[in-house]
């Protein structure tokens, strides 16, 4: 990493807010590579690797995995990877993370989309999901809410304040979120 340059924009927004959703198609139009730390830290838990049932645990209860544990992923996928552009989705969730990123990578993000949904929205989304994500059950989802607001608004805040926020309705249908973040892109890439 030390030798590439490499841009990155962090995807953020509360639980089913369409990160994922929205990265995919920004992919597609823009040729990021999307880096996911949930899908990441999944994967993780698949291979069975030492940290699997720990990494298990903490997503179950909606509680944030250690810096070191995440950073580590990300940082390999964004090595193992020749594109120098990446969409970082989910990550940093807390202030212990966006530091560690920091100071790890000496990577600052170009900007950072935050999507903004309500919880009424996003629960009605988790709950018909259907994809058998352990995550996805009401107790758990109310967890991940709490910890959104309590610990990953502060990072928002935290960038918010040095002007990189791009704040997104996520609210509306896909096709109309899709609209905004492509202006946003289209500017960035001028
Ligand atoms: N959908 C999407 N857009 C829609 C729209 N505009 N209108 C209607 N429906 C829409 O979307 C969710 C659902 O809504 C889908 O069915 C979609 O079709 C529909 P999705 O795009 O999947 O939303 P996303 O924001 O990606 O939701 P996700 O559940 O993935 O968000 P989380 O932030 O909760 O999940 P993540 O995978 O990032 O993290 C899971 C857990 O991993 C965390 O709780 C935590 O325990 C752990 N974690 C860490 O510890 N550290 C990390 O760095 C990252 C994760
Ligand atoms: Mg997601």
């Amino acid at each position: 990493l030390d030798e590439k340059k490499v841009t990155v924009v962090f995807v953020l927004g509360g639980p089913g807010s369409g990160k994922g959703t929205q990265c995919a198609n920004i992919v597609e139009h823009f040729g990021f590579t999307h880096l996911s730390a949930g899908d990441l830290l999944r994967a993780e838990i698949k291979s069975g690797s030492e940290n699997g049932t720990m990494i298990q645990n903490m997503i179950k209860e909606g509680k944030i995995v250690p810096s070191e544990v995440t950073v580590k992923l990300l940082q390999r996928a964004m090595q193992e990877n020749e594109n120098d552009k990446f969409l970082i989705d989910g990550f940093p969730r807390n202030e212990e993370n966006r530091a560690a990123f920091e100071n790890v990578t000496k990577i600052e993000p170009a900007f950072v989309l935050f999507f903004n949904c309500s919880e009424e929205e996003m629960e009605k989304r988790l709950l018909n999901r259907n994809q058998g994500r352990d995550d996805d059950n009401i107790e758990t989802i109310r967890k991940r809410f709490k910890v959104f607001i309590e610990s990953s608004l502060p990072v928002i805040e935290y960038y918010q304040a040095k002007g990189k926020v791009h704040e997104i309705d996520a609210g509306r249908p896909r096709e109309e979120v899709f609209e905004t973040i492509k202006n946003i892109f289209a500017t960035f890439a001028k």
